[in-house]
């Protein structure tokens, strides 16, 4: 059973970390103030409040659930948890002024066990929130990122009852053999607790199954495509070898259908466990990735990603974004002629993943692995394993999802990061067999990738910004071909270019001034169709679908906003979303593919050394700048 705990909560600021020594978390603290608080609705960012609008540093959170009557709660056999589906950055919560632990890191799911600190029925349960989002060194992300640190609560808070013994996770994977026929492999997770009182019964340690398809749920569905439907096509029962709490079973389909960013056709099985009356629902899709002869197959054939980077963000709402507008997203970026979608830096909320499967866009997702990571704490270490594992388990059934990215822009040519990376991969790896994985690096990297690195991942990213911070867009062409120089049989995806533009900012000129849309057209069409025209490119994705907050971007143009977005921060769509669809699939002719090459390969070959010595620099130093120096602070906080 599921109660939402969204909704009106009161909030205090507590910007000079006085509320633990003055104990904020106690019943009592908080009761005496209960009508002077401030009220939020929850789930948000706290910067949606004009006066918290460039807050970074703690603020508590309260709220009363005055009545759980309707919550039937078999104490022997149920447990109670609060589920955050995400905070920025460290939670500490009290219940009934019980300190029920801390939670470390942004982007990801966590619960704390709360049955033995809730009072029974009839009373008022208090529930307390520290949250703090100050940048750290040894955070991820750490001191020095591009997008804005909205803080708060801004994802789903939920009470949960669960029955003690219970499926605790199912992953599903498909084996397609001929166009038709598939096998399912559904792995199960149970949490088969120790106290004699709840261990199942041999009758009861059983699982029954029902298979449905769903079909086409996608928004344009129709006629020519497969209505969305719900009928039960095969059903069953996996007795469970006992004492064993996880186990794999196979359900085969004669006419199996795939999922494709054209025909996105779903599946859901429900899942019981002995007598247990709530099923565990999983909606999936089979379809197999994989990278076949330098190319990545998605249903064995090979396929380019034509795609575009997000950031969690919309204005006025922060990232707590109303599941519409995030549909409203997907199918303009799927209108603009784009089949896949780089979910950047860090996992979505949930909806957004569903919402591709049923509208059909490929996603790249990651974890926050970003600039400046302390590499050689093993701290650090263990809290990536954990993000990633977060991610890599939540996301596990999502069609949608082909790739999981490690990190981005990380310097492989420092040994600590090439072991982080690689243990980071690895573990990954162990948990999902059936995707690709990769980390995206900087250009200058790309030019020297390690080959002990290149063996690690399945496709080769490289983030390049050839026309816009370096070098010529004319230069592109030779230096694609100088990545190509390091790879084994790997294909390449460019996971960022692009060009920032001002919304309304033009200019007729020959070469168009820095941030004006035409500037930004043309790096983006000759780019494009450069990368088109490369077979060692499985994709690209533009960097940025809308233009987004960052405390980085200062100048007059920006403002505020990284402008690389081919929207505005509004939604108005600059010159160059309005040529996306005629020039995902254009190439470039031969005849002016060859037209700057010559020069280019004089210019490299003479320059080769420093080329050489600013790659190698560039990238052992990348990521190590800070600008701690830029916080916002209401006001400083004591000891910080
Ligand atoms: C990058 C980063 C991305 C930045 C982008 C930029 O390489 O990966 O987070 O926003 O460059 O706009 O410079």
């Amino acid at each position: 059973m599921k109660i939402s705990l969204n909704g009106k909560w009161k909030y205090k600021v507590d910007s000079n970390a006085e509320g633990m020594k003055e104990q904020w978390f106690s019943t009592e603290w908080y009761s005496d103030r209960l009508h002077n608080l401030p009220e939020i609705s929850l789930p948000n960012n706290w910067n949606i409040i004009p006066e918290l609008d460039r807050y970074e540093g703690i603020i508590w959170f309260f709220y009363v659930l005055e009545d759980h009557s309707t919550i039937r709660v078999n104490f022997h056999k149920s447990d109670l948890f609060i589920e955050f589906k995400a905070v920025n950055y460290h939670t500490h919560l009290w219940v009934n002024g019980h300190d029920c632990g801390i939670h470390e890191g942004n982007f990801q799911p966590f619960r704390f066990r709360v049955k033995k600190k809730m009072y029974n029925q009839e009373s008022k349960n208090y529930f307390i929130v520290r949250v703090e989002n100050f940048r750290e060194k040894d955070r991820i992300p750490t001191l020095s990122r591009d997008w804005f640190n909205w803080g708060g609560i801004y994802r789903d808070i939920t009470l949960l009852v669960l029955d003690k013994c219970r499926i605790k996770w199912v992953g599903i994977t498909s084996n397609v053999h001929n166009n038709k026929k598939a096998i399912l492999n559904v792995k199960c997770e149970l949490l088969i607790p120790k106290d004699e009182k709840s261990i199942p019964t041999l009758e009861e340690n059983n699982i029954n199954w029902k298979l449905y398809y769903l079909g086409d749920l996608s928004t344009n569905c129709n006629e020519g495509k497969e209505q969305s439907k719900s009928e039960v096509i095969k059903s069953g029962n996996w007795p469970i070898l006992n004492g064993k709490n996880s186990g794999q079973f196979s359900i085969q389909l004669e006419e199996a259908k795939r999922w494709t960013p054209i025909t996105p056709y779903l599946y859901k099985i429900d899942l019981s466990l002995g007598k247990s009356e709530e099923p565990y629902i999983v909606r999936f899709g089979i379809r197999t990735v994989d990278v076949k002869e330098g190319k990545i197959h998605l249903n064995n054939r090979p396929i380019s990603l034509h795609g575009v980077s997000l950031h969690e963000e919309l204005l006025p709402y922060g990232r707590a974004i109303p599941k519409e507008a995030r549909r409203r997203d997907v199918l303009n970026v799927k209108e603009l002629g784009f089949n896949a979608l780089r979910t950047g830096h860090y996992p979505h909320d949930e909806s957004v993943y569903e919402i591709c499967d049923e509208e059909g866009l490929l996603i790249f997702e990651e974890i926050p692995v970003y600039w400046g990571i302390n590499f050689s704490n093993k701290k650090v270490l263990r809290l990536a394993i954990r993000m990633f594992h977060s991610m890599i388990r939540r996301d596990f059934n999502h069609p949608c999802i082909i790739l999981w990215s490690a990190g981005n822009e990380i310097p492989v040519l420092n040994r600590s990061c090439l072991q982080f990376m690689t243990v980071l991969l690895r573990y990954g790896k162990k948990i999902d067999e059936s995707r690709l994985f990769s980390c995206a690096l900087e250009f200058w990297t790309s030019l020297v990738t390690p080959k002990s690195f290149i063996d690690e991942v399945d496709v080769l990213c490289c983030n390049e910004y050839i026309g816009w911070y370096y070098l010529s867009v004319y230069n592109l062409n030779f230096f694609l071909d100088n990545l190509k120089t390091h790879t084994s049989k790997k294909p390449w995806i460019i996971t960022e270019f692009g060009a920032g533009a001002k919304y309304g900012n033009h200019d007729s000129a020959k070469i168009p001034a820095k941030f004006s849309e035409e500037r930004q057209v043309s790096i983006i069409k000759h780019s494009i169709q450069v990368m088109n025209s490369k077979t060692y490119i499985s994709g690209w994705f533009i960097w940025m679908y809308r233009d987004f907050r960052s405390h980085m971007r200062l100048n007059p143009a920006q403002k505020g906003f990284n402008r690389k977005g081919i929207v505005s921060e509004v939604n108005q769509r600059k010159k160059i979303s309005n040529q996306m669809p005629s020039l995902v699939n254009r190439k470039l002719p031969e005849k002016e593919m060859k037209q700057h090459y010559i020069s280019v390969v004089l210019f490299y070959w003479l320059f080769y050394p420093i080329i050489f010595l600013t790659s190698i620099i560039v990238s052992l130093i990348l990521g190590q700048f800070s600008d701690s120096g830029n916080r916002y602070y209401l006001s400083k906080p004591k000891g910080k």
